[in-house]
């Protein structure tokens, strides 16, 4: 969708290596609306805040009740340090030494968002808080977390920024390194620019291009309630870093609607995953460089308003020759595991989707895994990782489970499956 510049455009500035710099301005065009922030790399800093005026397309408006949903309820018995109505995000990168970096958030019960870390040559988890005083996180915040190079060069620390609302519904980017302080986290210049609904949970999309050092960072939400998207999008390439930009999609889509993408192993092509109006699971194609939305696939899956909901990746082309693969997965060759609450929350669906077998229930997969008297609180998944985390509540408060996601290209019974590895600890957190 082409964005009109205003009489107040600014020019794209040139790539200040050392000092970061930004300036934002506001244009407001029907039903687009562009927040623009030139800053400097991907590693900003922070930002004015201003009224943003907004004029609202109201086409598919159609306010239908939202299904009612289980909410967790704390309980004397609850002795762990995760807050009830936690979110969860993950991240997993290899460095260039070659070390395996995850990285899990997750809330305090005191609002402050914590990271745990686990790296390759180190063993277990390490948990450390990202936020401090300067932010009053909303209990319960929405999160989602992505990772990449400053200038999309190698040689710098990878960047981790985590997306996040305070109390009065600001969004904020939590970035580290900050001002290239490795261990320190600070607020991103896209802090303060977005406003989100009460309900509304994020999806994110970090894509590096290091042939010709182009990147692009959507983050996806609900501005307004029902029927509304936003996406804002950051790029820079060799030389320029560009304004973010943002824009509003009138879908049927669910106030407080679930969101997760996933790519289908094809550079810039990714598949959104929501709630539509009546709150069943609907899958877009959402294609980053053109920045466009397409092919909806309405399924028959209940998905209520911040069901815990995340998409796990498997290439399964091994299992081909080039005779017996399917002409699309030529170029979507990826199958998407999803995962997902019941509406109760007292059991999780495991449902595939590939494009030439579309969507196909294997819950059946990870019932091994389920027990009976746990509450499904939350699930996340890292971008090509074999890794899934399920919070659960048995009880005693919630617990974040590891789960391994089994490799594709195997006929079943020849890989390793669906398996529990562990509980990713949240000591350092008392
Ligand atoms: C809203 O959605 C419901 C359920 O599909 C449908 O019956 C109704 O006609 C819709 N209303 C409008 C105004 O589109
Ligand atoms: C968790 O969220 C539910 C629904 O918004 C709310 O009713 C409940 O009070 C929250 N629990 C805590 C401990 O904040
Ligand atoms: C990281 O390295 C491991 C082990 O070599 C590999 O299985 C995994 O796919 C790598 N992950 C990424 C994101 O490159
Ligand atoms: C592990 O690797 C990181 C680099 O990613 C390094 O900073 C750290 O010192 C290493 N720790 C150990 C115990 O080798
Ligand atoms: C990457 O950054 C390093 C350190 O700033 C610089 O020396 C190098 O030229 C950069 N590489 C490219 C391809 O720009
Ligand atoms: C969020 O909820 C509060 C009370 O629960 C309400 O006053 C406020 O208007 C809501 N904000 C939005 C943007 O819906
Ligand atoms: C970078 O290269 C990719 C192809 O690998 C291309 O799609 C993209 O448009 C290029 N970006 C820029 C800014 O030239
Ligand atoms: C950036 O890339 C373009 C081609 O994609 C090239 O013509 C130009 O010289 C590059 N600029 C720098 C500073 O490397
Ligand atoms: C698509 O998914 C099905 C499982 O639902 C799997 O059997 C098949 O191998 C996958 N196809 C491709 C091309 O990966
Ligand atoms: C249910 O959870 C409790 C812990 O709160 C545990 O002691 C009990 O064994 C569990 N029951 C079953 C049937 O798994
Ligand atoms: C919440 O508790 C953690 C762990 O004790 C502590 O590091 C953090 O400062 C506390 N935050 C607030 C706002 O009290
Ligand atoms: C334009 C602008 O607001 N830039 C700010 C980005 O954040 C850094 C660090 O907080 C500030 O120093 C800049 O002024």
């Amino acid at each position: 969708m082409p964005q009109s510049p205003g009489e107040d455009y600014q020019q794209p500035r040139k790539i200040y290596f050392g000092l970061q710099r930004r300036t934002w301005i506001i244009l407001a065009i029907i039903s687009i609306v562009i927040l623009a922030a030139a800053i400097g790399g991907a590693v900003g800093a922070t930002t004015r805040k201003s009224e943003m005026k907004t004029s609202t397309s109201s086409t598919s408006a159609n306010r239908t009740a939202n299904p009612p949903t289980a909410t967790p309820t704390s309980n004397l018995m609850d002795k762990s340090p995760v807050h009830i109505n936690s979110s969860l995000a993950a991240l997993h990168w290899n460095d260039t030494s070659s070390i395996g970096h995850r990285r899990v958030y997750f809330q305090h019960k005191n609002g402050t968002i914590f990271e745990s870390a686990w790296n390759s040559n180190t063993s277990g988890w390490t948990a450390s808080p990202i936020t401090d005083s300067s932010i009053d996180a909303a209990i319960g915040t929405p999160l989602t977390a992505e990772n990449g190079y400053p200038h999309v060069n190698r040689s710098w620390d990878m960047v981790q920024s985590v997306f996040l609302t305070s109390s009065t519904g600001e969004i904020y980017e939590r970035q580290t390194p900050y001002k290239e302080q490795v261990g320190l986290w600070g607020n991103d210049n896209f802090s303060g620019l977005f406003s989100i609904s009460n309900a509304s949970s994020f999806t994110a999309y970090w894509n590096q291009d290091f042939k010709n050092a182009s990147q692009i960072l959507v983050v996806l939400f609900q501005e307004i309630g029902a029927n509304s998207l936003t996406i804002g999008k950051y790029t820079s390439d060799n030389e320029t870093s560009y304004p973010w930009v943002s824009r509003r999609e009138s879908i049927s889509i669910l106030d407080g609607s679930p969101m997760a993408m996933a790519s289908v192993g094809e550079e810039y092509s990714l598949m959104l995953y929501m709630a539509d109006s009546e709150g069943v699971m609907i899958q877009y194609q959402y294609q980053l460089d053109t920045d466009t939305l397409s092919r909806s696939r309405r399924t028959t899956y209940p998905l209520p308003r911040r069901t815990p909901f995340c998409v796990a990746t498997q290439d399964n082309t091994p299992l081909f020759t080039q005779d017996t693969l399917p002409e699309c997965a030529k170029t979507e060759p990826w199958t998407h595991l999803l995962l997902f609450g019941t509406p109760d929350r007292g059991d999780l669906r495991h449902v595939s989707w590939n494009c030439s077998s579309g969507f196909n229930d294997r819950t059946a997969m990870i019932k091994p895994l389920l027990k009976r008297n746990r509450t499904y609180l939350n699930l996340a998944a890292a971008h090509q990782d074999n890794r899934v985390y399920v919070v659960y509540d048995e009880g005693e408060g919630p617990v974040i489970e590891e789960w391994n996601v089994p490799q594709g290209g195997y006929n079943a019974g020849d890989a390793q499956g669906w398996s529990v590895l562990g509980t990713v600890a949240v000591n350092g957190t008392e």
